[in-house]
Parts: C-alpha cells; sequence; structure tokens
C-alpha cells in the first residue's frame, strides 16, 4: 500500500469557509493605504493555522491492516514546522523497526533512519518538504490506535507556542482491517547511495547568500495585539527583493557544480527551497557574529573569509554529526533534497547559522528560489537565478 499524506494547519469561520488573517496595511502617514479606491490590507509575515488536516481533512483517521504501508508525506503548511511521532493509546512504547524513513524530496536515503519516538528522533518536516515513510502495523496489537503526533515549536525552533492539544494531533491510524494477505515486503535498511555526477568533488564556485529580516519604513501594519503599528517585515536576500536585478552570483554555467552558503542571521529557521537543481546538504553550523559583521553589508554581493564552524551550536559549542540539534546534517537530509532547513542565529546575537549545499546546474532558464515558509516568501525572501551556456 502506497499513500499520500498532506499536512496542513488551517483555521476555519463558523460557516465553515477557510480564514486567513489579514490587518490594514498604512500609508507613512497612518492612514490605510488606498488602491484604485479600495483599502488594502495585508497578510501577517506568518501564518498558523488552530486545527491539523490531512489531505484535506480535520484530524482524519485511517483504518489499516496489520502490514507494512508506505506513505508520501509533504508538509504542505504555510508556516507551520512538525516535528511526529506515533503515541500508542493506552501508553506502550513504539519499536524503533516499526517507522522508517527511506526517503525524502529528491529520492532515497542511502540508509533507512528510524523515526518512531518522541525522546530523541521525531520526524521533523518544515513546509515544502517531503518523506517517504513506512510504518508497520504488525509489530502492534490487533484493534491497536496510533495517533501521529507533533511537538514542534511554532516559530520553529524559538517560538513560545509549543503544539497544543489541537496542533499537538495529526491523524490516527486504526488497526482493524483483516490481514488481505500474506505481507511478504521488507523494511529497506539500505534504500539507495547517492550516485554524484563527475566533478562533484571540485566544485567551480562559491556563491553567499543572506537571509535576512528587516522592516520597511514607509509602510506599516496596524497590530490588534498591542493596538499599534508597526513597520511591516520585509524578509531579503543579500538585501534584495524579489523584483531587484540579478546579482553576479546569480547567474550559473550550464552545467556548472556550485555551492551555496545560506546565512541566516535570523531567529527563525528558513527551509530553503531552489527549483531547477536537487542538491547534497554539505553543512550546517554557525558563524560567529563578528565575522558575520566584519564581512557583510545589507547590500553585499559576496562574503568571504568569514569563519564557517560546522557541527557547532547557536553558542559555539561543538554538535554530534547526524544528531537532533538543528545546526547539523541530520541522517534523514542525506539523500538528493530540494529544501533545507536553515538553522537560526542565537537570540542572544553571538552567532548566526549557516548550511552549505553543492548542486549541478543542468538545465538552461531562469528559475526560482525562496523561502518554503509561504508567508516569507510572499514578503520577498524569493530571489530568481539565470542558467546559461
Ligand atoms: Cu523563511
Amino acid at each position: 500500500m502506497r499513500l499520500p499524506l498532506v499536512i496542513q494547519d488551517r483555521s476555519f469561520n463558523k460557516d465553515g469557509s477557510l480564514h486567513y488573517s489579514a490587518v490594514p496595511l498604512l500609508d507613512a502617514t497612518g492612514e490605510q493605504a488606498v488602491v484604485n479606491g479600495k483599502p488594502v490590507f495585508t497578510s501577517y509575515p506568518e501564518f498558523f493555522g488552530n486545527t491539523i488536516t490531512v489531505n484535506g481533512k480535520v484530524w482524519p483517521y485511517l483504518d489499516v491492516e496489520p502490514r507494512k504501508y508506505r506513505f508520501r508525506l509533504l508538509n504542505g503548511s504555510d508556516s507551520r514546522f512538525y516535528n511526529m511521532w506515533l503515541e500508542l493509546a493506552g501508553g506502550g512504547s513504539i519499536p524503533a523497526n516499526a517507522v522508517g524513513l527511506i526517503g525524502n524530496e529528491g529520492g532515497l536515503l542511502p540508509t533507512m533512519v528510524s523515526v518512531a519516538r518522541s525522546d530523541d528522533s521525531g520526524l521533523l518536516l518544515s513546509p515544502g518538504e517531503r518523506a517517504d515513510l513506512i510504518i508497520d502495523f504488525s509489530k502492534f496489537a490487533a484493534g491497536a490506535i496510533l495517533t501521529v503526533r507533533n511537538d514542534a515549536a511554532t516559530p520553529y525552533p524559538n517560538g513560545d507556542d509549543v503544539a497544543s492539544n489541537t496542533t499537538g494531533r495529526i491523524m490516527q491510524f486504526r488497526i482493524n482491517k483483516p490481514l488481505s494477505g500474506t505481507d511478504t515486503s521488507q523494511m529497506p535498511m539500505n534504500p539507495k547511495a547517492a550516485v554524484r555526477p563527475a566533478g562533484w568533488d571540485t566544485p567551480s564556485r562559491t556563491a553567499t547568500f543572506d537571509l535576512q529580516e528587516t522592516d520597511e519604513f514607509d509602510r506599516f501594519v496596524y497590530s490588534p495585539e498591542t493596538g499599534t503599528a508597526l513597520p511591516r517585515l520585509m524578509l531579503r536576500v543579500n538585501g534584495r527583493s524579489f523584483a531587484d536585478p540579478l546579482d553576479p552570483q546569480e547567474f550559473h554555467s550550464l552545467d556548472a557544480i556550485e555551492d551555496w552558503i545560506l546565512i541566516n542571521s535570523t531567529v527563525d529557521m528558513h527551509p530553503m527551497h531552489i527549483h531547477l537543481v536537487h542538491f547534497e546538504v554539505l553543512e550546517k553550523g554557525t558563524i560567529s557574529a563578528d565575522d558575520y559583521a566584519a564581512a557583510t553589508a545589507l547590500s553585499m554581493p559576496t562574503v568571504s573569509g568569514i569563519g564557517l564552524q560546522p557541527n557547532v551550536d547557536e553558542l559555539g559549542r561543538p554538535v554530534t554529526p547526524g544528531s537532533e540539534n538543528p545546526y547539523t546534517v541530520h541522517a534523514s537530509e542525506l539523500g538528493w533534497k530540494e529544501t533545507v532547513r536553515v538553522p537560526p542565529g542565537s537570540d542572544t546575537g553571538l552567532r548566526v547559522g549557516y548550511v552549505k549545499v553543492r548542486a549541478k546546474f543542468d538545465r538552461v532558464g531562469t528559475y526560482m528560489w525562496h523561502c518554503h515558509i509561504l508567508a516569507h516568501e510572499e514578503h520577498e525572501m524569493m530571489r530568481p537565478f539565470t542558467v546559461a551556456p
């Protein structure tokens, strides 16, 4: 059995229609902006719904047989991350070999990753990320009920809003169907090693992109919470908005193999999605804020001489590669990726996060790359790049 599961958070109005928050957009004089005679509203730079839907249904359940099922998960939420795990009704532990991650966006993983439990190994999915997952329901008693839970903080990872009784529940599996035939399938322990193109170990160039959260000072939003007007948040890449001209780093020679370093000085984790290419995630870690400040300015085209330190957390402490710490590359990120979670800077400002990826740009054209928090993308955290002979 192979089933797609599209996970999204939604809010609803009393009549059942979808609710999406919007606030008046104010101009520099404090009056609501008007375009073509109509008052302008703007969205928040993040949206979090208060219910969870799977394939369009709120908190659904699936009746299953006591056999292996293969699921293709997509986090299709606007802004919400999920750290998912299974909870057995009535208590009891989940066997580590009952839940195996075998692939992500670009294909299969070199080694299956157990993502069974909340304590040390949930399945973390940011908006835009996909997971190829096998659950073996034969490891549980007939009649068992498994709830897919979530305990990711919102905004991730530094937000105060820890998943609640509502957003902490995603769906259920109820093992109450008879076995329709013998399950002869095996859990694939080593699904597929990456096959890298020729020249992979000698990239021709390193491009550096700085993810920024800045304020607009001629556009304001009214905040109902505080009763005050605040500058509208603008997210930029190297100081550029979506419609700004291409930076030399955003031109790629056809078939070039290049590294991209994505730097994150904000407190949010940004799931950056690059169109066209599948890439390999090489490093995650931090940069000291002093090195970063010395090498950058808001309008910088490139950064050089910065002290990258892989597998170092927001306080400069070493972290174990492959661990759950967001400042290292996790085993679930070892396949071909399309979206990579870029770790945040520290809230003390001592260090900023970074990730380094490698890709081959093998098709001519102009493509997009953007934060897959859709509200960030719509607040300008999106850029084009061009591949040409
Ligand atoms: Cu973002």
